[in-house]
């Protein structure tokens, strides 16, 4: 099968400093490049050498189904959780990520806020959460602080604001729909990427609304896509356990269903590495992939590494990078009709998420200024990136970095 990789190899070993000086440039200081098309024999011989590694490794049959576009089942997906051989797994996941965005890798200029931290539902997983407005650590902040945090950053080249909150029972509706008012006011370009579906589920039962009337009024106030937080994992047995009194899996599809309806895309999230089996991963995977053939409206999957820090599931390891490697490789395998899988790096550490490029991933969320969920759950990444770090750590993993909007408008390939 023929792979559109187009690799600038030399100047990503450059960036890293594996190589030194100028020497292998072309005329005109352009770098050679390492085209995969034009190196049919050697081509041939990787993938004569990788069949006999997946006839070993059991995953041959997985493979013939890729090649034929036939779908991947629960079946499939357990046995790639299974296979011991981490990167035949990958190798297939870079495959599929190749064919549809070739070297490709997303990411954008973006911040975080949030909003409050007051929040009725008490999911085991969250260190952000407080249970009382009064309580150690609570905060809301007030439509100017919001407002605030866009304003002090004016200077910046930001393309979206990505607002999450806790389940807050005494704000009026209006403080979120003034609060994306405001957003819009201070920069009408930039996309509001805002509130989960868990939170329009609480707003429509609080403030006596539908799901569809509360989105539709959040659009009317400048609303433009969900994220895709409170997925958590769909498995009734898991979210029972873990989060019993936030909306549920159906409700949550059924959200993200209408948002498409009315208009508007999202992303779906997976929160792994706690509880949760391989079986019941999969069936996350599937229920995300089935939401995408009835609407089309699913950007992008992106599973988020479970941090156990400060939280009621502190006695649990986190996920180890080999897992989160397979976890975002599966979902590329498993996820045919999603176009981009994105590894949020604040989740699953810089250096993890620059690996995953090479395992189904082409997307890194973005800049994330401001970001508090994992930060207080214990990770150790950077409060934020730059544009030209995202570039940098791209390019140096031997990938193209284009900076896009959120909704994949390419704002910049130089970036
Ligand atoms: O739903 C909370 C997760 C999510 C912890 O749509 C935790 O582009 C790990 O959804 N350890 C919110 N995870 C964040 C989110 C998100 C992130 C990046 C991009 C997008 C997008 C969405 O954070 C929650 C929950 O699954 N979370 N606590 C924790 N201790």
């Amino acid at each position: 099968m023929a792979c559109r990789l187009r690799v600038d190899v030399r100047q990503a070993q450059r960036d890293a400093g594996l190589v030194g000086g100028v020497e292998g440039r072309l005329p005109g200081g352009a770098a050679p490049s390492y085209d995969v098309r034009s190196e049919a024999p050697r081509e041939a011989e990787t993938f004569g050498t990788m069949r006999s590694r997946l006839e070993t490794t059991g995953l041959l049959d997985i493979a013939d189904k890729l090649d034929a576009g036939i779908r991947l089942d629960l079946d499939d997906g357990t046995r790639l959780f299974a296979c011991p051989d981490l990167l035949a797994v990958g190798w297939l996941a870079n495959r599929e990520r190749e064919k549809r965005h070739a070297g490709q890798t997303f990411f954008n200029h973006n911040i975080r806020i949030e909003a409050t931290n007051v929040c009725v539902a008490s999911c085991l997983f969250c260190s952000f959460a407080r249970l009382q407005p009064g309580d150690d650590g609570a905060y809301t902040l007030s439509l100017e602080e919001v407002w605030d945090k866009l304003r002090a950053r004016q200077h910046q080249s930001i393309t979206e604001v990505h607002v999450v909150n806790g389940l807050h029972p005494d704000l009026p509706f209006d403080y979120y729909l003034e609060l994306l008012r405001g957003l819009k006011r201070i920069r009408p370009d930039v996309h509001l990427k805002c509130f989960t579906a868990v939170e329009i589920a609480f707003f429509a039962d609080l403030y006596g609304r539908t799901d569809e009337q509360v989105l539709t009024e959040l659009m009317a106030a400048g609303l433009d896509s969900l994220p895709g937080g409170g997925a958590e994992v769909f498995a009734e047995r898991v979210r029972s356990k873990l989060c019993h009194d936030k909306c549920g899996t159906e409700r949550y599809l059924d959200i993200h269903r209408t948002t498409h309806r009315l208009g508007m895309r999202s992303n779906v999230t997976m929160l792994y590495g706690h509880i949760e089996t391989a079986e019941e991963r999969v069936d996350h995977m599937l229920r995300a992939r089935a939401l995408q053939d009835e609407t089309g409206g699913v950007q992008a999957f992106i599973p988020l590494a479970f941090h156990p820090d400060n939280n009621q599931m502190r006695k649990l390891p986190a996920p180890t990078a080999a897992d989160t490697l397979r976890v975002h490789a599966v979902a590329r395998l498993m996820l045919d009709n999603v176009p981009h899988i994105k590894a949020f790096w604040v989740a699953t550490g810089v250096e993890t998420a620059q690996t995953a490029l090479w395992f189904g991933v082409d997307d890194l969320d973005g800049t994330v200024q401001e970001e508090q969920i994992y930060h207080m759950a214990g990770a150790r990444t950077p409060a934020a990136l730059t544009t030209d770090d995202i570039s940098r750590l791209i390019r140096v993993a031997g990938r193209e970095p284009v900076e896009r909007d959120t909704l994949y408008n390419v704002v910049s390939m130089s970036a």
